[in-house]
């Protein structure tokens, strides 16, 4: 009965992302089964989701298979398929290897095939077709992120009564970079297909409208932008491009640092690693966004010009495995794992390491556990549309302790003004950030964090949903208090 779920014009909100809310696992009798895969949007979706009769579209994690749709968790799932090469050129190609390194302000250089791009349109299309064949009339359509671009202009063309959002995880870069991209009216135009496009900064918005005036000359006004309908000639829709923050959800993330047994586990961390001073953490998955490398190479001067020692401070860095086809992806890995490699050898007692290098992913409750045995949290990217990690150490110190570094770089830095604000590239700046950060003192630890976490819960991820619903479904297509950035 699962298998036939009617799905035609069945929905009244749908969300479509690259990546389906669900794992897939085989179960003991080779029969499918599926998991919930933890992830921020899910936390955040579910509960609208539920209340709206929700489907999500989007990829099941496995190629080369067709899954019919079904039900999970209260939730429809209606998978969409994609091939062993689809996956190479579409989402390893044209999202992870062109437009991931190019939105990032082309930390790596980006590689253009024009294949790649075939496949992107070709992938983008049957997301669409997909979305429009769930949605009821005049149903809520949410797209998400650079993977799907061109899916709000293909459903409005095919679908006109639909209302259509699109947001962006990821920065959205300066004309002087974006303009590399060969395909850079169809992106734009893509996205203009959408009522609302949100953004996680104001200077994203702010990048996108400058795109729109340079390559369509259409008007902006603040975050209003006037596009040609085309289905009615000589008139124009509004679209709104604004920032709309993406945040985590706050109370779940203090939820599990209040339980006991996770404390427990925070004070093992600290006596397994020796019981330094001062325990500094990194979390990021493995990418060459993330600043894991400059943040290294800051610890080990630190070290070498004894400023710190392996005595009083351990670095631990988690780097969740990722993308590892990607040939940047591997390159970087054996980059970080050569320096981790030196400057343990280099600094490393018998009893104390410099750096704890963890090339694995954990459990929430584990990190929810080292967010609470670090005393320094180093977030140090380069380029980050928001970054979550420096949201979830603050919501999980209820104990108003704990420094948080931040680079300037992210989404978070916006919000998170009482941080150790850092250009990770300025290696001596970051240097005395670090010193800074580990000398301070309690009663200016407890005062920033404090702040910080006020902030943080203002806007936690329930918030940011709502709002952005709330400005598509029209509640606020105007909205007085947003300044044109
Ligand atoms: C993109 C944008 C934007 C990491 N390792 C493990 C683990 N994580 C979790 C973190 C955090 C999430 O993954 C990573 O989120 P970030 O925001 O830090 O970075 P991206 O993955 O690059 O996310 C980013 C975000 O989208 C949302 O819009 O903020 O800028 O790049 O939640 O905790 N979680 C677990 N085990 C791990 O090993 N359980």
């Amino acid at each position: 009965e699962r298998d036939e779920l009617h799905v035609e014009h069945a929905y009244d909100m749908i969300v479509v992302s690259n990546r389906l809310p669900v794992d897939y696992q085989a179960g003991p009798n080779g029969e499918t089964q599926w998991r919930n895969s933890p992830g921020g949007l899910v936390t955040a979706l579910e509960p609208v989701m539920r209340a709206a009769d929700g489907a999500w579209v989007g990829w099941t994690g496995i190629a080369d298979r067709e899954f019919d749709p079904f039900e999970h968790d209260g939730i429809s799932i209606i998978p969409v398929p994609l091939t062993a090469s689809e996956l190479e050129e579409y989402y390893e190609g044209f999202s992870n290897d062109t437009l991931w390194p190019l939105y990032h302000d082309v930390i790596a250089p980006p590689s253009f095939h024009r294949e790649w791009w075939d496949a992107y349109v070709r992938v983008n299309r049957r997301f669409a077709e997909a979305a429009a064949r769930a949605a009821s009339d005049g149903a809520v359509v949410w797209v998400h992120d650079y993977q799907l671009q061109l899916v709000p202009r293909m459903l409005r063309e095919s679908r006109p009564d639909l209302v259509i959002g699109f947001f962006n995880h990821i920065p959205f870069p300066a004309y002087g970079i974006y303009s590399q991209l060969p395909w850079r009216r169809q992106v734009i135009d893509g996205l203009l297909g959408a009522d609302v496009i949100g953004f996680q900064r104001a200077a994203d918005a702010g990048n996108f409208s400058r795109a729109v005036r340079r390559l369509f000359g259409y008007t902006t006004r603040g975050t209003i932008i006037d596009v040609p309908d085309s289905r009615k000639a000589g008139e124009t829709r509004r679209v709104v491009a604004r920032h709309f923050p993406i945040s985590i959800d706050v109370a779940g993330f203090e939820e599990i640092a209040r339980r006991p047994e996770v404390q427990a586990r925070a004070r093992e961390i600290r006596s397994s690693l020796g019981d330094p001073e001062t325990i500094m953490l990194g979390v990021d998955r493995l990418d060459y966004t993330k600043g894991i490398r400059h943040r290294m190479k800051a610890f080990g001067e630190l070290l070498r010009d004894g400023r710190l020692s392996v005595e009083t401070a351990t670095l631990v860095q988690v780097a969740s495995p990722s993308r590892e086809r990607v040939e940047t992806y591997r390159q970087l890995r054996d980059e970080i794992e050569l320096m981790v490699g030196r400057l343990n050898g280099d600094h490393s007692t018998l009893g104390h390491q410099a750096i704890a290098y963890l090339h694995h992913g954990y459990p929430r409750e584990e990190m929810v556990a080292l967010y609470l045995a670090a005393d320094v949290m180093l977030v140090t990217a380069l380029r980050d549309g928001m970054n979550l990690v420096a949201k979830e150490y603050v919501a999980c110190r209820f104990d108003d302790d704990g420094v948080l570094l931040l680079s300037e770089f992210t989404g978070a830095s916006d919000e998170l003004r009482q941080a150790v604000l850092v250009n990770p590239h300025d290696i001596e700046g970051l240097k005395d950030a670090m010193v800074e950060a580990v000398r301070m003192p309690k009663r200016e630890r407890t005062r920033r964090m404090r702040a910080l976490r006020k902030r943080v819960r203002e806007n936690d991820v329930a918030n940011w949903s709502a709002t952005f619903l709330e400005t598509l479904t029209g509640a606020g297509i105007i909205q007085p208090g947003v300044s044109d950035p």
